[in-house]
């Protein structure tokens, strides 16, 4: 009879002996299994870079040295968990089911196909992986059935900040069992631990210091392993960490009596017994305690260097080459199973030799799987072409025709290529194989634009452009109040209809948000729903982001505009690419609200609104002039599940508002802008704060005989859907983008959609102009404002010279420099 380990104790056991402590008995037959799997996993590491270099797939990094580690962690799992890692953990997902040999070998070579390739449908580089948690139409599946992955990426430590909101959620579920009755499907007893994976290098990121300082004060079932190998690329440990090592530098965030902290342990990672039982144990108390953990596994290697990119000889000294070789964790513990006589090295042998040959027969399956459909269209492109040389021969035919007979690369961009140049020669010619050939060319473009383009924004039924739009109502009942108080009812109406809503923020809970926005409402809704945070903005979207996957409506506080750039880089690495880089399997509909525009001071007057668009494509971007608009599209953001940033105007709480009787009920649309004031003369497109100034400026310039058209576009992502801007153009033919932004930032965003989307630039007769902030930030005080923003007698002498250079006897030189 083989022998079985007892992981509790480390002894070898005859199969008997298991303790209640004993978290797993392995038996011979796991381990083999285990080692086997290891060995495959390696062995498609070695063969997906000799892919790589051999020109057949574009990039590889791999799992290799980290594989029995992998298998230590996915043991530890329990359907619903969640693992939000790097690209290290090809082996975990083997482990786990949820990746395997052809769907690793179909990304590794770019086969957009889903069913193929489900992690990103072709989108990112091998060893990226996601669980599709969304069905087919963008609807949430049953995620507490299954182990889940969030879809990684590639900036080291961006996917840290969501693993805190993905072990938050378990503390929000369990500590309100009414949050699963509302959200169902996502959450057992708030059971499920979110595992996080990070190189050692990765964790010198400030995302991660302030990711493990959050967890520390939240106290969530977050379980954190840093496979370390010593390497960030080339850059030792010794320029990365103090202390050289990651557990000795967060010794200080260990766990006493009485002192809540992190669950700490070191290990090695060639340790295969070691390993089961540091992430069985340590895994066991997080998900019964909710308290986050640290596993520093160390001693890790890279045998094959770090990635496609380059060679490990060319940095690390001979001792450490020989280490890569020695402490390779896969001979280690085949060493182990000899000496322990779980298997004989002639049994390996022959298993080594079955798995070689069954990791070559799925890459060659999936290489085929991936080319197949190409090759088709190739085929049909190739037989267009050769009809229409029939019908007229020509010479440029004849060499898109050779060009796909004998293709270098069999690649969508060859096939298009080609096809584009044949279409190029055949212009002006009439006849059917002219006609097929573009009709295939037009077909073709909009596919691949499909295939390479969809999912950056939702495309499930829910929406919020499909939201039903529900205009305010009003009667003689409705009241004018501050608009702080307009706000803080529609929070309070949303939050008694939804319960998964919730905020997190600076100052939003005790004290009601530094406007006063949520006065009262920690106090009637509990502090799980209104909450305090530290200063640490990257991991308050991130906690939102993680949240937002699993099933709740996050709003995420961020004070003052000026510091959303403190959680930028996640919002647009993480946030903003989530749907788009699982080709639709994950979203996170997270809600971004916070104020600028107009206060005081080089902080807390920003509007870099071109940043936020630009940085952000994928997330809608909301700019309401006043507080009953942000009340409506919160209305329709709360019900739609794309994420979402509005900016409310900062200096706009204490103006008064008349309140429409369905405050918690009416629906402003996404993608449509409104006219606040008609005019015959110049379009003025402005949004937020200026809105008022414009209404200003149109008093005085209506005592000049001029009437301007305002226009606000109320959102910047989406732009006037129905061209609203281009049609007031139609009437004025004089245009004026009014932005706070600097000059070229929004302004020329709008400017762009106007002239070039709507065509605006053929009905203008005077030139197109923008009016913008200064470059600087505004100083303090009113005249820094009044003099770098954009200000009523600018927009007043901007119109006016729109004027005058249409009609310049009509309107004399105002002679003003
Ligand atoms: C934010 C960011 N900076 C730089 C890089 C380039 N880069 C990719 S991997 C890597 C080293 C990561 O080392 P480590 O975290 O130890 O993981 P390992 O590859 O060693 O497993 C670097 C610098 C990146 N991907 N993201
Ligand atoms: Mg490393």
């Amino acid at each position: 009879m083989r022998p079985e380990w007892d992981i509790k104790t480390g002894s070898r056991t005859t199969g008997t002996v298991t303790t209640p402590e004993a978290h797993l008995r392995l038996s011979a037959d796991e381990v083999i299994a285990d080692y086997r799997l290891a060995f495959r996993s390696r062995v498609a590491s070695v063969s997906g870079r000799r892919e790589v270099l051999t020109g057949k797939a574009p990039f590889g990094i791999f799992g290799d040295g980290k594989e029995i580690a992998n298998i230590a962690l996915a043991k530890a799992f329990r359907p619903g968990d969640w693992r939000s890692g790097y690209y290290r953990d090809q082996t975990f997902m083997f482990a786990t089911g949820l990746a395997d040999l052809p769907r690793f070998f179909a990304q590794l070579y770019t086969n957009t196909d889903v069913e193929a390739e489900p992690f990103s449908g072709g989108r990112q580089m091998v060893s990226h992986f996601a669980t599709r948690t969304l069905d087919q139409d963008g609807r949430w599946k049953r995620l507490v059935d299954a182990i889940q992955s969030a879809a990684d990426l590639s900036p080291v430590g961006a996917h840290m900040p969501r693993l805190l909101g993905l072990a938050y959620a378990s503390k929000l579920y369990r500590a309100d069992p009414g949050l699963i009755d509302a959200a169902p499907g996502f959450s057992v007893n708030g059971d499920e631990v979110a595992f996080g994976t990070i190189g050692n290098a990765g964790t010198t990121e400030g995302l991660f210091w302030e990711t493990m300082n959050a967890a520390g004060v939240l106290q969530v079932p977050m379980l954190v392993a840093v496979w370390d190998d010593g390497y960030g690329i080339s850059v030792p440990n010794e320029y990365q960490t103090v202390k050289r090592s990651i557990s000795a530098a967060l010794a200080g965030f260990r766990r006493e009596p009485g002192a809540p902290g992190f669950e700490i342990r070191t290990v090695r990672g060639w340790d295969y017994v070691g390993l089961c039982d540091a992430f069985l144990t340590v895994a066991a108390i997080v998900r019964r305690e909710h308290v986050p953990a640290l596993i520093h596994v160390t001693e890790m290697t890279q045998p094959q260097g770090h990635s496609t990119s380059g060679s490990h000889e060319r940095y690390k000294s001979k001792e450490r080459l020989a280490f890569e070789t020695a402490g390779d964790p896969i001979s280690r513990m085949r060493e182990w199973m000899i000496r322990e006589d779980l298997a004989t090295a002639k049994e390996l042998d022959g298993f080594e030799r079955e798995d070689r040959e069954a990791v070559e027969s799925a890459r060659v399956a999936a290489f085929e799987a991936y080319q197949r459909p190409i090759r088709a269209e190739l085929e049909r492109a190739r037989a267009l072409i050769e009809r229409a040389q029939q019908e007229a021969p020509d010479v440029r035919l004849a060499d898109a025709i050779a060009e796909l007979a004998d293709p270098l690369e069999v690649s969508r961009r060859v096939v298009h290529a080609a096809v584009s140049r044949a279409a190029y020669a055949l212009r002006g010619r009439d006849g059917p194989a002219a006609a097929a050939l573009e009709a295939f060319v037009t077909d073709y473009r909009h596919r691949n634009l499909r295939r390479y383009t969809a999912h950056l924004y939702s495309e499930s039924p829910e929406s919020p452009l499909a939201v039903a739009p529900i205009a305010p109502r009003y009667s003689d009942r409705s009241e004018t109040v501050d608009g702080r108080i307009a706000l803080l009812r529609c929070f309070d109406l949303n939050f008694a209809r939804d319960r998964r809503l919730f905020v997190i923020g600076e100052d939003v809970g005790k004290l009601g948000d530094v406007n006063l926005v949520f006065e009262g409402l920690q106090a009637k809704y509990g502090e799980l729903r209104f909450t305090d945070t530290g200063i640490r903005e990257a991991t308050i979207l991130g906690q939102g982001i993680g949240c937002a996957m699993r099933g709740l409506r996050p709003i995420v506080d961020i004070q003052y505009l000026d510091y959303l750039l403190y959680a930028l880089e996640l919002a647009s690495d993480d946030l903003a690419t989530l749907q788009y880089r699982t080709a639709g399997g994950q979203k996170a509909p997270v809600i971004i609200r916070t104020k600028g525009h107009r206060l005081q001071g080089i902080w807390h007057t920003g509007s870099p609104m071109s940043v936020v668009l630009n940085a952000l494509r994928g997330v809608h971007v909301v700019v309401p002039r006043n507080m009953v608009q942000a009340a409506g599209f919160y209305n329709t953001l709360f019900r739609g599940d794309n994420p979402a940033v509005l900016i409310e105007v900062l200096n706009g709480y204490r103006l008064k508002e008349p309140v429409p009787d369905n405050l918690g009920e009416f629906r402003l649309p996404l993608g449509m802008p409104e006219t606040i004031r008609a005019g015959t003369d110049v379009t003025v497109v402005t949004y937020g704060a200026l809105c008022r100034i414009a209404l200003d400026a149109a008093e005085v310039l209506a005592g000049m005989g001029i009437e301007i058209e305002i226009v606000d576009v109320r959102t910047l992502n989406p732009f006037d859907l129905q061209g609203l801007i281009g049609e007031s153009v139609k009437r004025t033919h004089a245009l004026l983008v009014v932005d706070e932004d600097v000059p070229g930032g929004a302004s020329a965003f709008v400017m762009r959609e106007a002239l070039e989307t709507q065509g605006a630039f053929d009905l203008l007769e005077a030139s197109p102009r923008t009016l913008t902030s200064t470059e600087n930030r505004a100083p303090v005080g009113v005249d820094g404002d009044y003099f770098c923003k954009p200000n009523r007698e600018q927009i007043v002498e901007a119109a006016y010279g729109l004027m005058r250079e249409r009609w310049p006897d009509r309107f004399p030189d105002l002679r003003l420099g």
